[in-house]
């Protein structure tokens, strides 16, 4: 077997069943030329090279992506600093106190001072009981584009503040993590407690993370422990935790929302290409792979388009009107194939098995259903060859709610959603 084909049959299962490009009446002229236009098999050697070079579903935790402040950035200090400074498991203490600015009433702080401060050993006792393990895309919301995909091990949060016996006054919780112990250089994320004292449905619990992927937090992932906010952008996820403040405040006063991010937005759910062949040969056909981050509504599918650009003077008048995304339903849009769970999920996972208990999988390491919410899933599609000239393509999601990409949320300082636009040369 030739090697791509077998890599394809690892990575990849059952994908026998034929499908159809649905390019019909209403196609795009280009497309109705085409002989190719009635049915294409996904066994076609070019479709299954492209699926084979998809990246694994879990990002190894030295993969992702890193955004981190400090000067200099915590992660980089050497072995012996980060001893000294509480960076280490060995090291690492927690305070869990009333907000100096406004403070919520605690009868048992968890403080340095105090003695009391909470450490990794504790979090440890607590985690043979409490853990939690669930898959999480990371997305920075100023970048977009998702940082890694990984399973996330944790405490729910709610267990360590619990420990402080809060009486009253509390409406949220503010956190950071070390920052060479400037004040200035502090990056600062909140929720409401209500989210940390108890989930929306179907939502993991916000959690303190010790591991990715099985294997404890490095340092620039923002070990010994960081926050994971579930459903919530990078920025929510604080890494190097040092302090948990109850307080008072019912606003938020993440760092982030000094930068106009919209710093209550959950994810969002949008796609865009992985691969777009380089040069397409006219009445050849090619295959397109992408992604989908699934956000909080879920994804129902994925939708792909192309327009001709090199048309006539009275057609160009439309296409003017379709680059403005307000006119994207005028463009012909066919759903493209999401990829079912692949067989090796990557990611450098312990013997390629999924976490026992990870939310969203069965006692087998199954996914009960797929694609998995507040995570990614890998979608492609083979193009009937096109007529030289040059096109754009387009891919968007359609979610759980019916909502077309970029809504129901369009703004971009809620989060990624625009509409990629991917410009084609069909040469002969
Ligand atoms: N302490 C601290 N936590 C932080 C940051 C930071 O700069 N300092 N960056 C945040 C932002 S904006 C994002 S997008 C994520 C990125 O997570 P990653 O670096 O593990 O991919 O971490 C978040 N946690
Ligand atoms: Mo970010």
């Amino acid at each position: 077997m030739e090697p791509s084909r077998q890599i394809f049959l690892e990575q990849h299962r059952e994908l026998s069943r034929r499908y159809f490009l649905r390019f019909g009446a209403v196609g795009i002229a280009a497309m109705r030329a085409s002989p190719l236009l009635a049915e294409i098999d996904s066994s076609s050697p070019i479709y299954r090279e492209a699926v084979a070079a998809i990246e694994s579903w879990l990002t190894p935790q030295d993969d992702f992506q890193d955004v981190s402040r400090g000067r200099p950035k915590p992660h980089t200090l050497d072995a012996s600093r980060r001893a000294e400074v509480g960076l280490t498991r060995d090291t690492w203490k927690l305070e869990v106190v009333a907000d100096p600015e406004h403070p919520a009433e605690l009868r048992h702080p968890l403080s340095e001072s105090l003695g009391t401060a909470f450490d990794f050993a504790a979090l440890m006792r607590m985690a043979e009981t409490r853990r939690v393990r669930f898959t999480k895309l990371m997305t920075c919301l100023n970048i977009g584009c998702p940082l890694g995909n990984g399973i996330w091990e944790g405490v729910p949060m709610r267990d360590v503040l619990w420990k402080t016996q809060p009486q009253k006054d509390l409406r949220r919780v503010i956190y950071f993590g070390y920052h060479n112990d400037d004040p200035a250089q502090r990056f600062r994320s909140s929720l409401p407690v209500g989210r940390v004292l108890e989930d929306p449905f179907g939502m993991p619990p916000v959690i303190l993370c010790y591991k990715l992927n099985g294997e404890f937090l490095t340092p620039e992932r923002g070990g010994p422990v960081r926050v994971v906010v579930p459903e919530a952008y990078g920025f929510k996820s604080i890494k190097w935790l040092t302090h948990l403040y109850l307080s008072n405040n019912h606003a938020a006063n993440d760092t982030y929302a000094e930068q106009n991010n919209d710093v209550d937005s959950p994810l969002k759910t949008f796609c865009e290409t992985l691969s777009v062949p380089r040069s397409i040969k006219a009445n050849e056909p090619f295959a397109v792979t992408g992604y989908a981050q699934v956000g909080i509504s879920g994804l129902q599918r994925v939708e792909v388009s192309i327009q001709n650009k090199s048309v006539t003077r009275d057609q160009e008048q439309r296409d003017d009107d379709a680059e403005n995304e307000d006119s994207a339903n005028a463009l012909d849009w066919t759903a493209a194939t999401i990829l079912p769970p692949p067989k090796q999920w990557g990611g450098s996972l312990p013997d390629n098995r999924i976490p026992e208990g990870t939310i969203g999988f069965d006692s087998s390491g199954e996914p009960k259903s797929w694609p998995i919410r507040l995570s990614k899933a890998h979608w492609a599609i083979l193009l009937p060859g096109l007529p030289a000239g040059t096109y754009v393509f387009r891919s968007r999601t359609v979610d759980q709610n019916g909502a077309v990409q970029p809504m129901p949320r369009p703004f971009r300082k809620s989060g990624r959603a625009h509409v990629e636009q991917v410009s084609l040369e069909v040469t002969s």
